[in-house]
C-alpha cells in the first residue's frame, strides 16, 4: 500500500459516467411543498410515515416502533419492486434511503443520487457529480446516505464537495467545496441536520489530512464553524478564531499535528435531550505509532460538540497512540438504562478495536468497555478507573531500523476491524444492540515514511488473514449493562451492512452473499431471507404506506473488503457487482397472523 493507491481504478472509470442527463421534474405535491423542517428530523423515530434521517432519527438508533411486520409475520414479507441504479461502473452501494412525499431518495456509488416514485419504482431525477480525474477514496467509490430537509437533498461527494439540490427536480441549489481533493480530501458520510445546519465530517485519513467537522447553513451552504479534531488546529465560527483544539503539543511531537489524520469520515449522531453532537474521529496519521510519540489526540475517539459553536465539551480516546489503523469514528448511539440500580443517561459505540463502549453521554465518562469480537490481540480490557487499555505492548507492530521494516506481528482485529463502518441498531424492545461484526486478523509491519501531499501517508503493510474456520462476519445481540453477548449469528463472509431493529420483534441486515436477512431479536433465529443479486452493504429501513408496512435496502457489492481483503477475499469471490435499490413489503391481507 504505497503510493497514490487508487487513481489507477478511479480515473479509468470516470470517463465512462462523465455526465448523465437530469431525469424530468417530478411533480410537486402542495401540501408537501416545503419539506422537512429541523424538529420534524428531531421526531423522525415518532413518525413512521417517513424515515428523513440517517438512523431514524439524529440517534441513529435504528429502531422501528411498528408491529404490523413482525417475527410471526415476517415469512409473508414479499418484494414490491426493484430499481436499477444503472451506469458502467457499479461498486459499493452502502447507501441508507431515505422516505418522504412518495418519493425514494438514495445515494448511489460515484457521488449519485436518485429519486424514485415510492410505490411503483419509477425514476424522478438522477443526479451524477461531475467527478474530477485524481481523487482519491481510501476505501471505494462509497456513499452512506443523503439528508433532506425543506426542498433540499443534501450530500456529499468523493471530490469533498457538499451538494443541495432540489429534492423535487434534482437541480442543484448549492454546491460548496468543503476541502482540497488534491491533498486527500474525499467525503463519504450521510450529513447531519441539527438546527437548520448541515453538520458533517471529511475522509482522508491515510493522507495525512486534518480531520474536521463542519456546520454549513442548510438554505445558502455556508460555512457557520469549522472543528479540527487534532490539537493544535484553530476552529472558527462565523469566520473569526474560535479557540485552538486542545492544547499545542501536549500530545503531538513537533508538527505532526499538522498532518495528523482523524478524519470524521462516519459523520456523527445528535442527542436533541443532551444538546450535543457526538462526532468519531479515525486513525492518526502515518499508521506507523513510533512516529508519532504521545497519546494522539483527538484521534481514535468520540467527540461531544456544542452544536451553537462547535467547542468539545468532551472527549474520550478509544484508542490512545493507536498503531493498527483503528479509526475511532463509530456511531456513538444514545440510549437510556439503568446500570446498578441507576438510571443512567448513556450513549454506546462498538469500536473497530473490538471492544463496545457504553459512556455516561453527558460527561463522557467512562462506563464499561466490553469484547464483542472472538479475539483483541493488542489489549487485555480496560482500567475501569481510568478508562485507559490494558496494552499489550508485546504485540504492537515494532519500529522500522534505518531503511528495514520493523518486527511483524500478528494483530486481531485486523484494521478492517471489529467493526467497521456499518451502523449498528439498538432496540428501546430488547434493550439490546444488534453490531455487525467481523472476526479476522492481521500480519502487520511498519515502515519508514515521510509526509508528501496528496500520497498515502501509512509507513506499514498488512496481510489480512481469517481466524476462525466457518465464519467471519458475526451479527451479534449485546446487552449494553452486562456487556455479555446474547445470541450470534454467523456468515461465511465478512459483514458489511447496517442493521435494523423493529418493535416487531424483528433484526434486519445484508450480507455479501446477496441476502437480506431477517432475524428474531430475543433469540437470533433466522426467519426470513432473499436473495437480492449482488452483495448487501447497505443499511435497510422501514416505513408505513398506505396502510401497510414497507423495508427497504441497497443491494450492490462493494467497499472496502474486495479492495484490501486478502487472503479472505476467497470467501466472496464468486459475488457478482449489482446497483439496485430493493423494496419489499407486507401485503395487507398478510398482516395480522
Ligand atoms: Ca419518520
Ligand atoms: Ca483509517
Amino acid at each position: 500500500m504505497k503510493g497514490n493507491m487508487t487513481r489507477g481504478w478511479i480515473g479509468a472509470s470516470l470517463a465512462a459516467i462523465a455526465m448523465v442527463g437530469l431525469g424530468a421534474s417530478a411533480p410537486v405535491l402542495a401540501q408537501n411543498a416545503a419539506g422537512p423542517t429541523s424538529q420534524d428530523i428531531v421526531n423522525d423515530a415518532s413518525t413512521p410515515g417517513d424515515v428523513i434521517s440517517y438512523g431514524l432519527g439524529p440517534q441513529a438508533q435504528r429502531f422501528s416502533a411498528l408491529t404490523t411486520l413482525n417475527a410471526g409475520n415476517v415469512k409473508k414479507l414479499v418484494p414490491a419492486f426493484a430499481s436499477s441504479l444503472g451506469g458502467e461502473k457499479q461498486r459499493g452501494q452502502e447507501s441508507q434511503p431515505l422516505v418522504y412525499d412518495g418519493t425514494i431518495y438514495v445515494t448511489g456509488s460515484y457521488s449519485r443520487v436518485f429519486a424514485f416514485d415510492s410505490r411503483t419504482g419509477e425514476k424522478k431525477w438522477e443526479y451524477d457529480a461531475r467527478l474530477p480525474d485524481g481523487i482519491m477514496p481510501c476505501c471505494d467509490v462509497v456513499n452512506r446516505g443523503a439528508a433532506i430537509h425543506g426542498d433540499k437533498i443534501i450530500f456529499a461527494t468523493l471530490d469533498a464537495h457538499l451538494i443541495a439540490l432540489n429534492r423535487h427536480t434534482g437541480k442543484v441549489i448549492w454546491n460548496k467545496t468543503i476541502a482540497d481533493y488534491q491533498a486527500g480530501y474525499s467525503a463519504t458520510a450521510a450529513p447531519l441536520i441539527v438546527n437548520d445546519m448541515v453538520v458533517f465530517g471529511n475522509s482522508g485519513g491515510e493522507f495525512g489530512i486534518t480531520g474536521a467537522i463542519q456546520a454549513r447553513d442548510v438554505n445558502t451552504g455556508e460555512l457557520i464553524w469549522e472543528r479540527p479534531t487534532i490539537e493544535g488546529n484553530i476552529g472558527t465560527l462565523h469566520g473569526q478564531p474560535n479557540g485552538m483544539t486542545g492544547k499545542l503539543n501536549a500530545t503531538w511531537v513537533g508538527d505532526q499535528w499538522k498532518t495528523g489524520g482523524g478524519a470524521t469520515w462516519l459523520g456523527g449522531t445528535y442527542d436533541p435531550d443532551t444538546n450535543l453532537i457526538y462526532m468519531g474521529t479515525g486513525n492518526p496519521g502515518p499508521w506507523n505509532s513510533h512516529l508519532r510519540p504521545g497519546d494522539n489526540l483527538y484521534t481514535s475517539s468520540t467527540l461531544a460538540i456544542d452544536p451553537a459553536t462547535g467547542v468539545i465539551k468532551w472527549h474520550y480516546q478509544t484508542t490512545p497512540h493507536d498503531g493498527w489503523d483503528f479509526d475511532g469514528v463509530n456511531e456513538f448511539i444514545p440510549f437510556d438504562a439503568t446500570i446498578n440500580g441507576k438510571a443512567m443517561k448513556l450513549g454506546a459505540k462498538a469500536d473497530r478495536n473490538g471492544y463496545f463502549f457504553v459512556l455516561d453521554r453527558t460527561t463522557g465518562k467512562f462506563v464499561s468497555a466490553n469484547k464483542f469480537v472472538l479475539q483483541t490481540t493488542w489489549a487485555d480490557g480496560y482500567n475501569a478507573k481510568t478508562g485507559r487499555p490494558n496494552f499489550i505492548d508485546a504485540n504492537r507492530p515494532g519500529a522500522p531500523e534505518g531503511a528495514e521494516k520493523g518486527k511483524s506481528v500478528f494483530a486481531s482485529p485486523s484494521f478492517l476491524g471489529g467493526k467497521n463502518w456499518m451502523p449498528m441498531a439498538y432496540s428501546k424492545q430488547t434493550g439490546l444492540f444488534y453490531i455487525p461484526s467481523n472476526d479476522w486478523g492481521m500480519d502487520i509491519w511498519n515502515e519508514p515514511i515521510a509526509y508528501k501531499k496528496g500520497a498515502a501517508y501509512l509507513g506499514a503493510e498488512f496481510t489480512i488473514r481469517p481466524i476462525a474456520p466457518d465464519h467471519i462476519g458475526a451479527l451479534r445481540a449485546m446487552d449494553p449493562t452486562t456487556g455479555k453477548i446474547v445470541w450470534e449469528y454467523k456468515n461465511k463472509a465478512p459483514l458489511w451492512g447496517g442493521v435494523l431493529t423493529t418493535a416487531g420483534n424483528l433484526v434486519f441486515t445484508g450480507t455479501p452473499e446477496g441476502y437480506l436477512k431477517a432475524f428474531d431479536a430475543k433469540t437470533g433465529e433466522e426467519l426470513w431471507k432473499f436473495q437480492t443479486g449482488s452483495g448487501v452493504v447497505g443499511s435497510p429501513i422501514t416505513w408505513v404506506q398506505d396502510g401497510e408496512q414497507y423495508v427497504a435496502v441497497m443491494s450492490g457489492w462493494g467497499g472496502a473488503v474486495p479492495l484490501w481483503g486478502g487472503e479472505v477475499a476467497k470467501t466472496f469471490k464468486e459475488i457478482s457487482q449489482g446497483g439496485s435499490l430493493w423494496v419489499f413489503k407486507l401485503p395487507k391481507e398478510a398482516a395480522g397472523n
